[in-house]
């Protein structure tokens, strides 16, 4: 089961599990595939096992725009274990789904980086509306190390 803020959450009648708002959403999979949607200025997203979806929402993701920054602080979701970027694999491959976002918008890689405290690798990205030109920035984990390519992620 899934859980927001540490506390157990069921998926809605779309199979997404939802955030609560507020300041931040820590969003925690199961086992299984899950969709994670949160609702917060910051959003936390551990999909765990399993070919999880990451909403990003333009509607939740408009309430906390920084401009693009590598700031932490301005990241609007930390994805802190995609599994599978860079195209296909053969194990569990999550997905990011951008929703909301106006036509001709894009994402774009803005940094690479290392966490200092685990090593892994941190790839951050933008997400320029081609219609407001709000900037959302995000960051992931890659579990792989490899960056977002085609099939990891879609605007809907
Ligand atoms: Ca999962």
């Amino acid at each position: 089961m899934a859980t927001v803020d540490g506390v157990t959450v069921a998926a809605d009648v779309h199979g997404v599990v939802q955030g609560d708002g507020g300041a931040v959403d820590k969003m925690a999979g199961g086992a299984g595939k899950d969709t994670l949607e949160g609702h917060a200025a910051f959003n936390q997203y551990f999909g765990g096992a399993g070919s999880d979806t990451f909403v990003v929402s333009a509607k939740f993701a408009g309430l906390a725009h920084e401009g693009a920054s590598l700031a932490f602080a301005d990241q609007y979701a930390y994805m802190a274990d995609f599994q599978g970027a860079g195209g296909y694999s053969s194990g569990d491959n999550d997905f990011i789904a951008l929703s909301g976002f106006g036509a001709g918008s894009h994402l774009d890689l803005a940094h690479v980086g290392t966490s200092g405290t685990s090593g892994a690798t941190l790839y951050y990205y933008t997400i320029t509306d081609g219609v407001t030109g709000d900037v959302t920035n995000f960051v992931i984990n890659s579990v792989n190390g490899h960056g977002l390519a085609a099939g990891d992620y879609a605007f809907y």
